[in-house]
């Protein structure tokens, strides 16, 4: 794999700041925002009053855990502009969650939030190795969603050549990348396996594409999966972490010197770790649930907004900002079979250690009687699929017993024929829930 590290003078100079520069200028936009959005936003003026504190009360970074917390539900209940601090005349552009389980969760950005945007997410390819010159593919749905369009901005201002090909029609996307050589992908890891399938089906070696990294996010994914992805395309393969609420892809992105978690781009978007039960603050290194609150943003500035999304913070390495260890999974997606937390994340992991078996997985989640029992669902590997009833039945066993033996929960396993689990075209479905709703 070809060396992409940066070279002196490719970096913002806030990315080699000091500490104590970076805080500074932490504290300084954080009082604007949350002054910014007790002005102009009444569900945080109510909210900031009721809970007691005044946007004067920061005096420091610690003293953000004062203010209370903005979860989903209240996008929700401002539907669909309420959560604005500007005009809608202000807005130059509209973001939506897809809404298919309830009312969709709108965003805004005025000029400067898009090219703050833009910003960001420039950083966040170059940190993964892309520079002015290269050729992105970037695979993220264009729409509503932000993967595409954030993408997109980022890519345009760093002098990138974007195709813009969005998500879907999976042999055109190998098709393009070896018409127009591309040297960077952006995709989710989950269609990044759809697209491999294909090379293999057009007869073609990933090894020799002219890919040099692929950029995945918009879904959790294991070092693991990295390790598989990177060996089928001989390229780096890094991590881009972003959610709609706060910006969009381009919050964190892990740096390809290093490959040691995602550092978060805390210039502009500052994080802070809770226990997801009580809310309460935990110290660097603890695990628990992300909360982030947007410095910069002018129309829809977020105090310190709760992801569901579990991780945990570790100092600066490539960077002087704080890096995030990759995402285990969303408290949501945990799933508990007999007093045992399980993550779809951890499920993946095991999944990579047994060859007679392809990357791809689902779980389903049954009732029987009065238990819950876990399902996966995963697939043969063309090999496998060769070699009859006996390697179908040894590979689901040893997949079986890795899950018992590292994550200590039984599981049944159903080995299905190569190609048979269903395929994302943008974020993987990985648990199935069947179960009564009742409960
Ligand atoms: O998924 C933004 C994005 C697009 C990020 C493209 C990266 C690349 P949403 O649709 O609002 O935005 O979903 C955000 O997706 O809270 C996480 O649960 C999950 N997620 C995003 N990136 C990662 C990642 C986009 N790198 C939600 N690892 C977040 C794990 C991720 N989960």
């Amino acid at each position: 794999m070809e060396d992409l590290s940066p070279k002196p003078g490719d970096l913002d100079a806030i990315e080699t700041a000091s500490r104590d520069e970076l805080q500074a200028l932490q504290l300084e936009r954080m009082k604007w925002s949350l002054r910014h959005a007790y002005d102009n936003v009444a569900f945080y003026k109510d909210g900031f009053d009721a809970a007691g504190v005044h946007p004067d009360d920061l005096k420091s970074l610690a003293d953000l855990a004062r203010f209370p917390f903005t979860v989903k539900s209240d996008l929700r209940d401002n539907y669909p502009f309420n959560m604005f601090a500007v005009p809608r005349e202000k807005l130059a552009r509209i973001h939506a969650s897809s809404g298919t389980t309830g009312q969709p969760t709108v965003v805004g950005y005025t000029k400067n939030d898009l090219d703050m945007w833009g910003d960001v997410v420039a950083r966040s390819l170059r940190a993964s190795g892309l520079r002015s010159g290269d050729l992105l593919h970037n695979a993220y749905g264009y729409g509503l969603f932000t993967g595409g369009l954030g993408v997109h901005g980022g890519a345009e201002k760093m002098g990138l050549t974007v195709v813009p090909v969005s998500g879907g029609m999976t042999q055109r996307q190998v098709r393009l990348i070896e018409d127009f050589q591309a040297t960077g992908m952006t995709v989710t890891p989950s269609y990044a396996l759809s697209i491999l399938d294909e090379y293999a089906a057009a007869g073609l070696d990933p090894r020799k594409s002219p890919l040099k990294v692929g950029i995945f996010g918009a879904e959790p994914w294991t070092n693991a999966m990295r390790r598989e992805i990177e060996d089928a395309f001989d390229m780096h393969a890094v991590d881009i972490y972003g959610l709609s609420e706060i910006i969009g892809p381009g919050v964190a992105n892990e740096c390809v010197e290093t490959k040691d978690g995602l550092h978060v781009w805390e210039d502009h978007f500052y994080p802070e770790i809770v226990n997801p039960n009580t809310g309460e603050l935990v110290a660097d290194g603890e695990m628990g649930e992300l909360v982030f609150t947007s410095l910069t943003k002018e129309a829809f500035p977020i105090i310190r907004y709760r992801t569901r999304d579990l991780t945990r913070l570790l100092p600066g390495t490539a960077r002087t900002m704080r890096r995030m260890e990759k995402i285990t999974g969303r408290s949501d997606d945990m799933i508990i079979i007999r007093g045992v937390n399980v993550f779809p994340t951890q499920i993946e992991e095991q999944l990579m250690t047994v060859a007679a078996l392809a990357p791809h997985f689902q779980v389903e989640l049954n009732r029987v009687g009065h238990k819950d029992v876990m399902k996966v669902r995963v697939e043969a590997t063309e090999a496998t699929g060769k070699a009859g009833a006996a390697a179908f039945e040894a590979a689901g066993k040893a997949l079986a017993s890795q899950v018992k033996r590292h994550v200590g929960v039984t599981v049944q396993v159903d080995v299905a024929e190569p190609g048979k689990v269903a395929r994302s075209q943008g974020k993987a479905v990985r648990i199935v829930d069947n179960r009564p709703k009742d409960t």
